[in-house]
């Protein structure tokens, strides 16, 4: 990497913001491509998740009040609340379902002082990151007169048009990654072809957030000069059940209807050579971290690039770190007997597919372009290679055209996993969908009359809200009530017992149903939509 001169005297310091411990490897990772290309900058990471949240406002003064940044990059990870399980402040998803469907009186109750903590729980943290992020600023003013404020990570490249009205004049809105806008910034380039804008003085482009990011060479990030800028990294090391987040590539091919990694990310995929990704793993590996989590939005993303995915295994087995374990979101389509008998021998021991549906018709019309029957082929693959450890299954129901026979169908593709691995082994994640900006079903639901453009999808009022989390009539009672009753009966294996008392309700389908689909006529699929 060529290493360049600053034109701009620059302090950079890092706010991760607050959020549940979660490795923040997007500040790490920008730091790191700084360093590399402008080794004389003075850099800091401060990282307000480990900080106790009574703490925030002061830990974050004294740190610029000793470090006295002129550049501050603040990283917002996540905003949405919707969780299938106990998310922050009690369980979201069964509140709102107690709101909106619950016949019993003392339950609605129930969910409507749980949906109130929540709902307070969530305006509080949105303020609360909206606060720090203006006291920081201006805390920085008093040691230099003009700071710039960048502002940027998940939860911005998601909600970037939305959170410009609540940001001080000038902030820097950052989508995507980040290291080439840093670098123009830096070097005191033009980065207005960058994917971002200035709060007051431009616009978010239309559909900024669909242009390409700028590719860039990733090479192992140098965790002994992380370590001398980041003095609470210890905090992640010692705990031993953390997953560290080491990214092996960027981007993804798909077109799932609800997904909106495929923008943040970009279509094209990117690979960080296998090399650089092993190198990284055995900085971590030295300091005594055994655990690790490709932080891809797909680790296979097609079948291109199982090559790819044997050649990194391959080398991690070379490297001698045996005692390991790694996580990931896997496309179980792109399996090969070699891939997964790699797969177990790196330890991965757990892993996350996200078919949606078990319905081979359903899961071409949300435009998944999943083959079912391949991907259970290839978990009878990663079965007899030796795989022993969990997998969890992510449903969502009720996206589009779900029917009883669709469900049905969707209980014999659950059940053949649990054949293949064992009922124990399969957790059904029940999500809902919580529609996002940007995405297919977001111009469906617009299409649909369900939302209209210019609706705010932050406002998380129980009406908004009710649009937002996907889950239309006529099933949508039905698929409440049987929430209901799971949360009632079994709360503590919550997806499980729905499907269990779907399987009572509506019965199963014969697997080969569930793996053949009926074409259709096109107006009926969301493949219509513009
Ligand atoms: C991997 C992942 C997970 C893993 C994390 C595992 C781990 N140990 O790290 C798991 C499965 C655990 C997870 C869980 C959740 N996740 Co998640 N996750 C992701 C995913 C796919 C990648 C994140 C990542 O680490 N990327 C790699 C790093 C290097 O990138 P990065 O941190 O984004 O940083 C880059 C850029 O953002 C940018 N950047 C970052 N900060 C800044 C700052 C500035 C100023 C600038 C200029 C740039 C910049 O530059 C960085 C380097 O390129 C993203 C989706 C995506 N494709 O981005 C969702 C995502 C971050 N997750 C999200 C959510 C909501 C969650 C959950 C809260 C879901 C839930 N409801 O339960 C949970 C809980 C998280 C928690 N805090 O408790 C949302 C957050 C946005 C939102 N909707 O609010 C995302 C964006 C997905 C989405 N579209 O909804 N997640
Ligand atoms: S759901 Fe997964 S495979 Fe589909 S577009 Fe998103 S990241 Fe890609």
């Amino acid at each position: 990497m060529e290493i360049k001169t600053p034109t701009i005297k620059s302090r950079i310091l890092y706010v991760r913001l607050p959020c549940n411990p979660i490795f923040p490897i997007g500040v790490v990772y920008l730091s790191d491509h700084v360093h590399k290309l402008f080794p004389t900058i003075e850099q800091r990471i401060f990282d307000l998740g480990s900080v106790p949240p009574l703490d925030y406002v002061s830990a974050l003064e004294g740190c610029i009040d000793e470090f006295k940044p002129t550049l501050l990059v603040f990283s917002w990870r996540d905003i949405q609340i919707y969780a299938p399980v106990g998310g922050r402040g009690g369980n979201p998803l069964q509140y709102s379902f107690e709101i909106f469907y619950a016949k019993n009186l003392l339950e609605k109750l129930h969910g409507a002082l749980g949906g109130l903590r929540v709902l307070i729980g969530y305006f509080t943290e949105l303020w609360r990151n909206l606060g720090l992020i203006k006291r920081g600023f201006k805390r920085a003013r008093k040691y230099n007169p003009d700071p710039r404020l960048v502002v940027g990570g998940g939860a911005v490249s998601v909600f970037y048009e939305q959170l410009g009205r609540s940001l001080p004049k000038k902030t820097i809105i950052s989508v995507g990654e980040g290291e080439t806008l840093l670098e123009k910034l830096l070097t005191g380039r033009d980065f207005s072809d960058e994917r971002c804008y200035v709060v007051g003085e431009t616009q978010p482009r239309d559909r900024l957030i669909h242009e390409q990011p700028t590719p860039i060479q990733k090479t192992a990030c140098n965790y002994d000069y992380i370590e001398s800028i980041w003095p609470e990294f210890n905090y992640y090391l010692q705990e031993q059940d953390f997953y560290i987040g080491v990214q092996t590539k960027r981007g993804c091919p798909h077109n799932c209807c609800y997904c909106v990694y495929t923008v943040v990310e970009g279509k094209q995929v990117r690979i960080n050579p296998a090399l650089e990704v092993v190198a990284e793993m055995r900085q971590l590996y030295d300091r005594g971290i055994r655990n690790f989590w490709f932080t891809d939005a797909q680790f296979i993303p097609a079948r291109k690039f199982i090559d790819d995915a044997v050649e990194l295994l391959q080398k991690i087995v070379d490297s001698g770190m045996t005692d390991i374990h790694w996580a990931a979101y896997i496309r179980a389509d792109n399996l090969t007997p070699q891939l997964c008998e790699l797969m177990v021998k790196t330890g991965m021991n757990y892993f996350e597919i996200g078919i949606t549906s078990g319905s081979q018709e359903l899961v071409r019309k949300m435009r998944m372009g999943y083959n079912l029957r391949t991907v259970l082929q290839n978990c009878r693959d990663l079965k007899a290679a030796g795989f022993n450890d969990l997998v969890s299954v992510n449903y969502s129901f009720n996206v589009i055209d779900e029917s009883a026979e669709t469900i049905r169908q969707t209980i014999a593709y659950h059940r053949e996993l649990e054949r293949i691995f064992g009922t124990d082994k399969v957790e059904p994640a029940i999500f809902f969908i919580g529609l996002q900006p940007h995405t297919h079903l977001e111009e469906y639901a617009f299409k649909e009359g369900i939302i209209k453009p210019g609706y705010d999808p932050m406002n998380l009022m129980p009406w908004n809200a009710k649009k937002l989390l996907w889950n239309p009539e006529p099933l949508g009672s039905f698929f409440g009530e049987v929430c209901l009753q799971a949360w009632r009966q079994n709360p503590n294996d919550f997806g499980r017992e729905v499907m269990e008392i779907l399987e009572q309700k509506l019965g199963c389908a014969d697997l080969e149903e569930a793996l053949s689909s009926p074409i259709e006529p096109k107006e009926k699929q969301l493949a219509g939509v513009p």
